[in-house]
């Protein structure tokens, strides 16, 4: 893919663009526009002003290590009308029907803290820092469910390296939008507002944590966290940050909402560990969005979720069970 830099993206040859997303996600996209096949929260959704932006994200399959599992993708209607974003509401359904209220334009992100060059880019800016990578990522909630998802975004090191950190950046914290003109669900105290979150400044260098932007080649919808999220594949699905506002770096272990809410069930690293059970349900097994009924068998839970090869060195020596 190739971009200049005042005219935004030029077209991907087609060879570079990778053909199963281009095609299943174009056709998926369409059913999910035309029929309302996921119901009539999606055809107001689907109506929204955001989707006269929507569009595609051409994007270059990755070469990141890991970066393209082989598991067979969830849909795009699945993944887009089963979400949490409790900023939207605490039911599943809840963000797809409710979160058509985002505005993602103009949107700026803070880059800040301890930096050389902090620095607060419109989001336009941030979506043509580098070039855009699909990236198809499994996703395991905390919860017992999981997905496959094709992400479009790049790797958050990129960002990092432009920022400069200090050597008092240990920890990256993401602060995520909290506008209640904007989200029903900041009404109630189901968590602390606004959702942050955090990554030990290795983990965020990591090239497999993406500062997405899209999924199934397009720009993500609402519910899943636009105009810009984290996916950190190897950690429960909460570490992923969604509508981010601030990137801002620190030297402490920042706060995270989840933690705030129940330290003794959700810890700061969250790695996806099968033999480290939830205080009240084991987590062993997982059910994949999509085969679920009552033939579909539960997958086993990977050890962090299946990267270990990529990421189990940053946890050399620690004790999982402590640092859960
Ligand atoms: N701001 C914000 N980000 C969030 C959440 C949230 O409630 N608010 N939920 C998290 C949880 S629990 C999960 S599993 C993932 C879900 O992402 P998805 O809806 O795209 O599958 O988003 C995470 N990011
Ligand atoms: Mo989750």
């Amino acid at each position: 893919m190739h971009f200049h830099r005042d005219r935004g993206f030029t077209h991907a040859k087609a060879s570079e663009i990778t053909p199963r997303v281009d095609y299943e996600g174009r056709r998926e996209w369409l059913k999910l526009i035309g029929t309302g096949v996921a119901g009539a929260a999606l055809a107001a959704w689907a109506q929204r002003d955001a989707l006269a932006q929507a569009g595609k994200l051409p994007s270059v399959r990755s070469t990141v290590a890991g970066a393209n599992v082989m598991d067979k993708p969830t849909s795009l209607v699945d993944a887009a009308s089963y979400n949490n974003f409790y900023e939207f509401g605490t039911g599943k359904a809840d963000p797809a029907q409710n979160a058509h209220t985002l505005k993602t334009r103009p949107w700026t992100v803070a880059v800040e803290g301890e930096v050389k060059k902090p620095k607060v880019y419109d989001i336009d800016e941030l979506l043509k820092l580098s070039p855009l990578e699909d990236r198809v990522y499994r996703l395991r909630c905390v919860e017992g469910w999981s997905m496959v998802v094709p992400w479009v975004g790049y790797s958050l090191a990129e960002l990092i390296r432009r920022a400069e950190p200090t050597g008092n950046a240990k920890f990256v914290q993401f602060v995520t939008l909290a506008d209640p003109k904007q989200m029903p669900g900041l009404g109630s105290r189901s968590l602390d507002w606004p959702y942050v979150e955090g990554l030990r400044m290795d983990e965020a260098m990591h090239p497999l944590a993406l500062l997405t932007f899209g999924l199934y080649g397009e720009v993500l919808p609402n519910q899943n966290g636009a105009p810009v999220r984290m996916v950190v594949p190897w950690k429960y699905g909460f570490k992923s940050a969604k509508s981010i506002v601030k990137i801002r770096f620190v030297d402490k272990q920042p706060p995270t909402s989840w933690e705030k809410a129940a330290a003794n069930e959700y810890g700061f690293y969250s790695n996806v560990n099968p033999n480290v059970d939830h205080p009240r349900w084991s987590q062993a097994t997982e059910r994949r969005i999509g085969e679920d009924g009552i033939f579909a068998k539960k997958r086993p839970t990977l050890m962090f979720n299946g990267y270990e090869a990529q990421v189990g060195r940053l946890y050399a020596g620690m004790d999982l069970k402590k640092y859960y």
